[in-house]
């Protein structure tokens, strides 16, 4: 029955974009966004939101006067002259609608094992979402239903300077909050943001508040965080600055912006350079990325908490597997899928030319390591047996076939060895707000 239906509705959208006018094109429209929805949610995204591609001239003003700022530090896809990073319509000529989707990666992180363990932050404990996201969204395109509809799309996730944030706030899957970053009401920030570019025209979602209502909403500080708000309730920050005073290195000059020069998680990942003593002595445990100004945020408290209700009833109720479900929504997010939280400073400094003098003590070392396959320590193995002496050629394999599939590659191995350094020259501080 429900089948029959999507038919009839996809045959009467393929007459539409065939340009044959039609007066029910607002409720198939409304209908292919249903079957969208139902499909994504049914993968295990967490929220679909439809917009147009118009471009957002303030954010993108607001992007300019950021960079011209030197917040950028030197990522150079935030650099380039013409950016398109307000401008979806550069990235697929007659474009017309943008499908956000957020996926939802939290998951709890344990105690500290030692002081010799750094800290991966909970977006990378997993597999690389880039590639994860890609997959799932594959499935959507490539649905029986769905693919002739969607004969002019592209897929991105973090992989073009779009700004994802902005667009997503548009959709409505959340608000900015002071730490920059989206926030949903019901989830939290601890949600990646990916999107669909298409030829499709249909329908927006909601019509967004203008950018300019939107700070005129958050100064006024309506409320501070509060499980009372109410669905029509604009949702801020109001008084709270939690995540401005928590970051240890001052990384916001101001609510709502982020001077990426002073963030540990620019510099533990995106910085290929030395990392200044006076900014490094504050990173702590974090050798991958950061999340202090999400843990202490209290949306996620919220958040954790109503998902911990939800594994306590269901627990309660004989299932044991909500437990896991309820954080993260995708299996490949889960710390059980990658290196987890916590990781042992040694296993990089194993991989520095200058740890080992032979081989064979190479070999003796990595046979105690950490891998996400079994398979992995195999051919390393079978590397280490054909080669006579330790070349940065030989580890840099070696590191990739480790960290394979993971977020951990971005930064090479000289910057994974770096920032290991770093984190067991900080040994004494305590773990900050593991959860
Ligand atoms: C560059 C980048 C970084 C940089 C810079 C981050 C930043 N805040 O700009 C670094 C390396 C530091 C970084 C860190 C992280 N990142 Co990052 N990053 C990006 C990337 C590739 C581009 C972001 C960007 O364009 N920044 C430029 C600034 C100017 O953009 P913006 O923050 O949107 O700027 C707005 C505000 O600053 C505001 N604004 C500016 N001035 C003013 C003034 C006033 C008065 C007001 C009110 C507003 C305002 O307007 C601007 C335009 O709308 C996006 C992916 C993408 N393509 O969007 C991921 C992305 C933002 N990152 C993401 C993640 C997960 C992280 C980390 C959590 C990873 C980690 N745990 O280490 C941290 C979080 C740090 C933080 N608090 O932001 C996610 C965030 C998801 C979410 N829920 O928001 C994204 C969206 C990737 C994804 N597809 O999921 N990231
Ligand atoms: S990620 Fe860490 S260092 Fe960067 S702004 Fe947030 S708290 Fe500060
Ligand atoms: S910690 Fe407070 S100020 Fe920061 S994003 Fe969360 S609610 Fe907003």
């Amino acid at each position: 029955m429900l089948k029959t239906f999507h038919s009839i509705v996809l045959a009467k959208f393929a007459k539409i974009k065939r340009g044959q006018k039609s007066s029910e094109k607002i409720n198939i429209s409304q209908a292919i966004k249903n079957l969208i929805k139902a499909k994504a949610l049914a993968i295990g995204f967490n929220d679909v939101r439809f917009i147009s591609t118009e471009p957002l001239i303030k954010s993108e003003e607001k992007f300019l006067k950021w960079r011209n700022k030197g917040f950028a530090a030197d990522m150079n896809y935030l650099l380039k002259e013409n950016p398109i990073n307000a401008r979806p319509e550069f990235l697929l000529e007659d474009a017309k609608t943008i499908i956000m989707f957020s996926a939802n990666y939290y998951s709890p992180c344990p105690p500290r094992p030692s002081l010799k363990h750094g800290r991966i932050a909970a977006y990378a404990v997993g597999l690389d979402y880039h590639k994860v996201l890609r997959n799932k969204i594959k499935l959507l395109l490539e649905d029986t239903e769905l693919k002739t509809i969607f004969a002019k799309s592209k897929f991105f996730t973090d992989a073009v300077p779009l700004l994802e944030k902005s667009f997503a706030k548009k959709a409505g899957l959340g608000f900015r909050g002071k730490n920059t970053l989206l926030i949903s009401r019901e989830t939290g920030s601890f949600n990646f943001i990916a999107e669909i570019i298409t030829d499709l025209d249909l329908k927006p979602d909601v019509i967004a508040r203008s950018e300019a209502t939107w700070q005129s909403i958050s100064s006024k500080e309506i409320a501070a965080p509060s499980s009372k708000a109410r669905n029509d309730e604009p949702i801020t920050c109001g008084n709270c600055t939690r995540c401005i005073d928590i970051c240890p290195t001052n990384a916001f000059p101001e609510p709502y912006q982020l001077d990426a020069r002073k963030c540990i998680s620019y510099h533990t990942i995106e910085n290929r350079a030395e990392i200044p003593k006076e900014l490094s002595k504050n990173f702590g445990e974090w050798f991958f990325g950061c999340d202090l100004c999400q843990t202490i945020c209290p949306y996620n408290k919220k958040a954790e908490a109503s998902l911990r209700g939800v594994s306590h009833a269901a627990l309660a109720a004989g299932s044991d597997d909500v437990a896991i479900h309820s954080f993260s929504t995708f299996p490949e997010f889960r710390p059980e899928a990658g290196f987890g939280h916590w990781l042992n400073m040694e296993e990089l400094v194993d991989l520095d030319i200058s740890t080992h003098k032979s081989i064979k003590s190479l070999q003796a070392s990595l046979q105690g390591h950490r891998y996400i396959d079994k398979s992995s320590l195999i051919e390393i193995n079978k590397l280490l047996n054909n080669s006579t002496e330790i070349t940065e050629e030989l580890l840099d394999r070696i590191f990739q076939i480790k960290f394979a599939k993971t977020p951990l590659l971005r930064p090479k191995r000289k910057g994974l060895i770096r920032n290991a350094r770093i984190v067991l020259g900080n040994p004494t501080q305590s773990q900050q707000a593991h959860n």
